[in-house]
């Protein structure tokens, strides 16, 4: 039986994936390049360096020194940061507080698992942090997803066997990292994109909560 439900946060909690988009396509601008949708979507769940290096690839941009990698992080990580300022309550995803509220109601415990280090502003900004029983966020992991670290945490704090939690994801790295981590999970977006998922929705508001937790042998 599940116990435990895991989430990640950008992309399937809130829609901040698309600022995370936006300003990596705005820094890609100022270096003298265009970043396709489809070229961002391998940058999804990485890790914000490792998101730049991506990037720099993408553009044919080579030998950067890590002063030079610092600095455009940091102009990325601000414009992005000004975009949050940006968010409210009203930006939580639809179908997405019902679910949890249906979830700890049935007693089954929710965490965050994300790679950002941005996720403690989210979460305040949005109003939703007292949904979550733990958060594991870029703060306290080393490995970046698609290493499974950041779910077998959230597991451990929550005190539960990684093969009895789900876990919900948008993207690729995130999907790998929670297989290899011995949990089910849910795609949330293209089914294309997130074969490897075991069910793939695209939002919560797409299924009945009850007809998901059937689904998904609750
Ligand atoms: P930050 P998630 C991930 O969050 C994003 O999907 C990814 O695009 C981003 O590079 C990473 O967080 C680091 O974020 O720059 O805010 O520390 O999807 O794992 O919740
Ligand atoms: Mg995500």
């Amino acid at each position: 039986p599940f116990e435990a439900a895991i989430f990640d946060l950008d992309g399937v909690i809130v829609d901040t994936a698309k600022f995370h988009y936006k300003a990596w396509k705005r820094l890609a601008g100022e270096l003298g390049f265009a970043f396709s949708e489809r070229e961002n979507e391998q940058l999804k769940g990485v890790s914000r360096m490792e998101s730049l290096d991506l990037l720099l690839q993408a553009g044919g941009i080579t030998e950067v020194t890590p002063e030079r990698r610092e600095a455009l992080t940091s102009r990325k990580n601000e414009w992005y940061k000004e975009y949050l300022a940006t968010l409210t309550p009203a930006d939580v995803l639809p179908g997405v507080t019902n679910f949890l509220e249906l979830l700890r109601s049935c007693g089954i415990q929710t965490a965050i698992a994300s790679a950002s280090k941005n996720a403690p502003l989210i979460l305040e900004k949005v109003n939703i942090r007292p949904l979550f029983d733990v958060v594991v966020d870029g703060n306290s992991i080393v490995k970046a997803k698609p290493d499974p670290e950041v779910f077998l945490q959230a597991a451990r704090l929550l005190g539960v066997a990684p093969a009895a939690c789900f876990v919900f994801e948008d993207a690729a790295a995130g999907v790998e990292g929670a297989i290899t981590a011995g949990m089910r999970v849910v795609g949330i977006g293209d089914r294309g994109l997130l074969a490897c998922a075991h069910l793939t929705i695209t939002s919560f508001e797409q299924l009945e909560p009850v007809f998901l937790l059937g689904h998904i042998g609750v």
